[in-house]
């Protein structure tokens, strides 16, 4: 029948209309355009999941901050030369940025503070089923990352730390949707003040999309790099190679 309008509305020759007909019989089984138009869906979904992952976490009026914010994890990373810049007040601090950049980075707190800073009041919410609010204030790691110039290759950023779990340094990753998301910060300051040491000082990452232990305190250095089969045992961060967390803690 449809072989039939075919000939009919195109009046055409065979190899057009045969075409034209294999197509609006496929159409017509309701499982074959199930899969036909699957990929579309799939297309739409994973348009969606990008699209939501440039979101805003949510951010709270100063009054909705938690009195108390504990800390979690390292207090303090105790070793000499940690011990050394905290007794200096964290002036010979350097944050190294580097890896598969065009322009390596050695960033001061000062040279920090004199970037555009921006602040944000959010919700920290920790693997372990605690939350505090609390209010955040640095420069954007986007930013930090222009300055240095991201070469092609670069698909994930890799933070080291000052603290040591087992010996060697705690270790964190994200990719690129997060490291470019207006509230990825590298705060210097909680509630207004420097940060303290049990928090992370001088510096740490606040990646506001995703759980708490991807928020690496202490930072030492930061390093962009092609794939994170190198670092540690390759799964992106400390919980993630030793405790199995997920590397993709989106919340
Ligand atoms: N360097 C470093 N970063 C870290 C951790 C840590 O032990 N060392 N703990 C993580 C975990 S599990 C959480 S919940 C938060 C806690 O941040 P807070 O101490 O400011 O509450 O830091 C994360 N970042
Ligand atoms: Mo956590």
């Amino acid at each position: 029948m449809i072989a039939r309008r075919t000939l009919i509305t195109g009046g055409i020759t065979g190899g057009a209309g045969l075409l034209l007909a294999g197509c609006d019989r496929v159409v017509q089984i309701p499982a074959a355009r199930k899969i036909l138009f699957a990929g579309e869906d799939m297309q739409r979904g994973l348009q969606r999941a990008l699209m939501d992952r440039g979101a805003l976490a949510p951010e709270y009026r100063p009054d909705q901050r938690s009195p108390i914010f504990r800390a979690n994890g390292t207090y303090d990373p105790g070793t000499a030369a940690y011990k050394a810049l905290a007794a200096g007040g964290f002036a010979d601090w350097r944050l190294a940025v580097g890896g598969l950049v065009e322009r390596p980075l050695r960033l001061s707190l000062a040279d920090l503070r004199a970037l555009p800073n921006r602040s944000q009041i959010t919700r920290h919410d920790c693997v372990e089923g605690w939350s505090a609010i609390g209010q955040w204030t640095g420069p954007m790691l986007g930013n930090v990352l222009k300055a240095a110039g991201l070469r092609r290759a670069a698909r994930y950023i890799v933070f080291t730390c000052a603290d040591l779990y087992g010996g060697a340094p705690y270790y964190e990753s994200i990719d690129l949707v997060d490291a470019f998301h207006p509230q990825t910060i590298l705060a210097w300051a909680m509630n207004g003040r420097p940060l303290d040491v049990p928090h992370g000082a001088p510096c740490r990452l606040r990646v506001e999309r995703q759980l708490g232990y991807k928020h690496a305190k202490y930072l030492m250095r930061i390093d962009a790099v092609a794939t994170l089969s190198g670092i540690g045992r390759g799964k992106g961060g400390y919980w993630e190679d030793n405790v199995d967390y997920d590397w993709y803690a989106g919340i």
